[in-house]
């Protein structure tokens, strides 16, 4: 193909993220993807008519459902995590998913004591502990107050654990590696409201939130936060949320780590202090390098992924054009800027953010690349409006102790061979 329309930006082959949005560039997606002559004839002469074009379809279901030829698209487990009885971590497929919204029964999920069969009618939400009026809901009265709605993520404090911990790069997929992280619209009623009506009492600091399942899986959040934006939400995408994302209700703590937001939420005790509950004191917490310990770190770090091309996909040709696509976000704020190499790291140009670009929310980037067929690694590097940045993996180890895996954000790199193979690697 001719590339003198192209306008390289960095190294390797990444192209201005600008160039099919301006006309003037003379680039056309057709030229860059090398569609022959003989590609656009053989589409001139038409295939025999399929019989979908000359008959009526199916009926249609009452509940619809992805389309068979893609059953491929599932949650999967954890890969090498023991599932128990109750335990058990379902990834998110971000390698087959685009734009920054999961589809409900995509959400990644993390239970710790299986999933509550509970019956709607009968289920609580008690606030007590220091407030004026101890107050108790059912959802017929708890849905009663006004609602809102907001598109955020929710990532588990642990995913992306195996590149933390494992000395080698692990060989596996977008989805085994990064894919304890979803992005929905949750709608609820802000737990303001609730904890106002309680009427809060002066010397409250902390409120211990637990879920109504088996083990009562609890954390003790910052009244302050509570206050500020948490929701107690009933629906997730335009529906009532799944089993499996807390149905009936589960509060939700935007851009904090994914184990605060308790599923099946029935329990609220306002609080001076917090519990030191189990999981607080052990699990989630973090150790620093010096082997201080770092408890109650609740937000999510600036992070992204490539979900395109990623972990374990082929590329179908061994050389021209590519779009690398991919998903940043952050705990503390909106998405600035990703920067993406294509050279390993020795270069570096502005991938394109797909708007809206929302707090505390998933954000697209695209930028299109022209692979010159020889074996590359890819980065993606994502900053915050902060002004938080990636680090890289090295970085990152020595801030923590060797066994420490908790809010792993390291920049992430797929090493592309020239066979067009791509996978997991420590850059
Ligand atoms: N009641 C309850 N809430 C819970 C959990 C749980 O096991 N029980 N798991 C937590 C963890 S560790 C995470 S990461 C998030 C995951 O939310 P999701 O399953 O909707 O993705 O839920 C949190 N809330
Ligand atoms: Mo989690």
């Amino acid at each position: 193909m001719n590339t003198s329309a192209l306008r390289f930006a960095a190294g390797n082959g990444l192209l201005d993220r600008r160039s099919f949005l301006k006309s003037g560039y003379g680039l056309s997606i057709a030229t860059a993807i090398g569609l022959s002559p003989a590609g656009r004839l053989l589409a001139d002469s038409e295939p025999p008519m399929p019989t979908w074009m000359t008959s009526l379809g199916a009926a249609d279901s009452a509940y619809g459902s992805p389309s068979p030829h893609e059953s491929q698209v599932l949650r999967q487990l954890q890969p090498n995590t023991p599932q128990t009885a109750g335990f058990s971590i379902w990834h998110s497929p971000l390698q087959h998913q685009r734009g920054i919204i999961t589809p409900s029964g995509l959400h990644f999920a993390v239970h710790h004591n299986g999933v509550p069969a509970i019956e709607p009618e009968r289920h609580r939400l008690l606030i007590h502990g220091l407030v004026e009026r101890p107050l108790q809901f059912d959802l017929q009265r708890l849905m009663r107050y006004p609602m809102v709605s907001r598109i955020q993520f929710l990532e588990c404090a642990g995913n992306t654990a195996a590149n933390a911990l494992s000395p080698s790069a692990l060989d596996g997929d977008c989805q085994a590696l990064f894919g304890q992280i979803s992005c929905s619209e949750w709608t609820g009623v802000p737990l303001s409201h609730l904890l106002r009506e309680a009427g809060v009492k002066a010397s409250a600091r902390w409120v211990i939130c637990e879920g109504a399942d088996g083990g009562s899986h609890s954390r003790s959040l910052p009244l302050a936060k509570l206050m500020d934006d948490a929701i107690v939400a009933f629906y997730q995408n335009g529906e009532r949320l799944r089993p499996s994302q807390g149905y009936p209700v589960r509060l939700f703590v935007p851009g904090w780590e994914g184990n605060v937001s308790i599923k099946w939420l029935h329990r609220l005790e306002v609080s001076d202090q917090p519990a030191f509950s189990k999981d607080e004191s052990g699990l989630y917490t973090r150790i620093l390098s010096n082997d201080d310990i770092l408890a109650f770190g609740f937000a999510m770090d600036v992070k992204s992924v490539i979900t395109h091309p990623s972990g374990r996909q082929r590329l179908p040709e061994l050389k021209g054009f590519y779009e690398i696509s991919g998903l940043a976000w952050s705990g503390t704020g909106r998405i600035a800027k990703v920067e993406v190499s294509a050279d390993n790291g020795r270069s570096w140009t502005q991938a394109q953010l797909h708007g809206p670009v929302l707090d505390k929310a998933l954000t697209r980037f695209s930028i299109p690349w022209q692979w010159t067929g020889a074996a590359t690694t890819l980065l993606s590097r994502a900053s915050d409006e902060q002004g938080h940045v990636q680090p890289t993996r090295s970085e990152w180890r020595s801030r923590y102790a060797a066994h420490s895996f908790n809010h792993y954000n390291a920049i992430q790199a797929w090493r592309v061979g020239r066979d067009g193979t791509v996978e997991n690697s420590y850059a």
